[in-house]
């Protein structure tokens, strides 16, 4: 039945959500959806995602040869897609619609140190708005690894499911802590990450949920993985399988792996692997959420958030949702919408534009091109956002 899932004053506002999305394609996140669906997190927070097992993080660094550490990027990687794509369906019974963050929107935070696997920080700015776009880096100075990336989505509806292409890409650069100049060893390897395209079912029932489709890479350091996403019905007849192929890249040395499983629980090589270990990477324990600190700015004090902290900008509008008071959340998101448009109009009235805190639009990436041309990947170039290298003093959150 047409939203088994919905509470039964909400099944009309539903399926004429539905009908709306079915007829439309584009910016979802700007479409009105009934309250049941909406997440009172900004999409500012979603690359947390990408290090929530900081130790896996980490052990890039420590990797001993080439191979070692495409295999090291290659477990990290696959392991941060349980939390990336079934989370919120754990935490709130489905996937749900996202706060869609306002320009300039930040947020900060942090793994601590363990067991000397360093700190880990991540800082989040949101780099547009008509399309949403968000930036973001993720770096653990003390091992010499970065994360530097964008995300943005393109959605259409097909057989009754909603299609994301995710636009954007990710690099990984891994400093070579202990490359003397005599060595020969390059000081930096960068990796490109490219990203699945999702498809999200269940609409009819209204209880979303989120599968992988086709494919994505990892190119670098010597190595090309190719990571092929099948769901239901396919290969394994499960949901959430991939099969991951680590190969050398043209020309370069080494030997051949293949992985197989289910993204959200564990996989084994089926091909080549580490001496006498059949198993790849296992997400049943328990993963680490970020650390949130405050930024401060627009002359907070130490220990808050200024204005555009995603926590404090909305924290009414979640506490609304969260307690289901959607009518003091959509009085508060009116708020801060009609703000924006104000600033925009004033902006256009002073000839003046929003300024970007920590990155830099760049229309071409020449380190997402050479690596790309490794795979083939497709498009040939792509548009990123350069790091501008300005972390701000944080804070933990006074209070929290
Ligand atoms: C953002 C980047 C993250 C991975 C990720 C996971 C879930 C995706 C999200 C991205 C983008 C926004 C998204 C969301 C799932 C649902 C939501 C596509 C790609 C859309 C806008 C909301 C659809 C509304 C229905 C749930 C009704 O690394």
């Amino acid at each position: 039945q047409v939203g088994e899932a919905v509470p039964a004053s909400q099944r009309g506002s539903w399926t004429s959500f539905l009908k709306s999305i079915a007829s439309f394609s584009g910016d979802l996140s700007s479409m009105t959806a009934p309250p049941f669906i909406l997440s009172p997190v900004s999409l500012t927070e979603f690359p947390a995602y990408w290090c929530e097992r900081p130790e896996l993080f980490a052990a890039i660094a420590d990797a001993k040869s080439d191979e070692d550490r495409a295999l090291a990027v290659l477990k990290w990687f696959i392991s941060t897609l349980k939390g990336q794509y079934t989370s919120r369906n754990d935490t709130m019974g489905s996937e749900k619609k996202p706060l869609n963050p306002v320009l300039g929107e930040l947020f900060y935070g942090m793994w601590p140190d363990k067991g000397g696997r360093g700190q880990t920080d991540l800082l989040v700015e949101q780099v547009s708005h008509h399309p949403p776009i968000t930036a973001y880096v993720i770096e653990n100075k003390a091992k010499g690894l970065k994360l530097v990336g964008h995300n943005a989505q393109k959605t259409s509806f097909s057989g009754g499911s909603i299609i994301v292409k995710q636009i954007g890409h990710a690099i990984l650069t891994v400093k070579n802590l202990s490359a003397s100049s005599a060595s020969g060893a390059p000081p930096v390897t960068e990796y490109l990450i490219t990203l699945p395209r999702l498809r999200i079912d269940g609409l009819w029932y209204g209880s979303p949920y989120i599968e992988l489709c086709e494919t994505s890479y990892i190119v670098g350091g010597g190595f090309v993985s190719t990571v092929e996403y099948k769901g239901k019905g396919y290969f394994s007849g499960k949901s959430h399988s991939f099969k991951a192929t680590v190969s050398p890249a043209p020309g370069a040395p080494g030997r051949e792996h293949v992985v197989e499983g289910l993204w959200h629980t564990t996989s084994k090589f089926v091909k080549g692997g580490v001496s006498g270990k059949g198993d790849f990477h296992d997400v049943n324990g328990p993963k680490e959420e970020v650390t949130v600190v405050a930024g401060g700015g627009d002359g907070a004090p130490e220990g808050e958030m200024g204005e555009f902290e995603t926590r404090k900008l909305w924290r009414l509008v979640a506490k609304g949702i969260r307690e289901g008071d959607f009518e003091s959340a959509s009085r508060e998101k009116g708020r801060i919408e009609n703000e924006q448009r104000q600033r925009r109009r004033d902006e256009v009235a002073a000839g003046t534009s929003w300024a970007l805190k920590h990155f830099t639009p760049i229309a071409s990436d020449p380190v997402y091109e050479r690596l790309g041309a490794l795979a083939k990947i497709q498009p040939p170039t792509e548009d990123a956002y350069v790091f501008l290298d300005n972390w701000p003093k944080t804070a933990p959150v006074s209070g929290a």
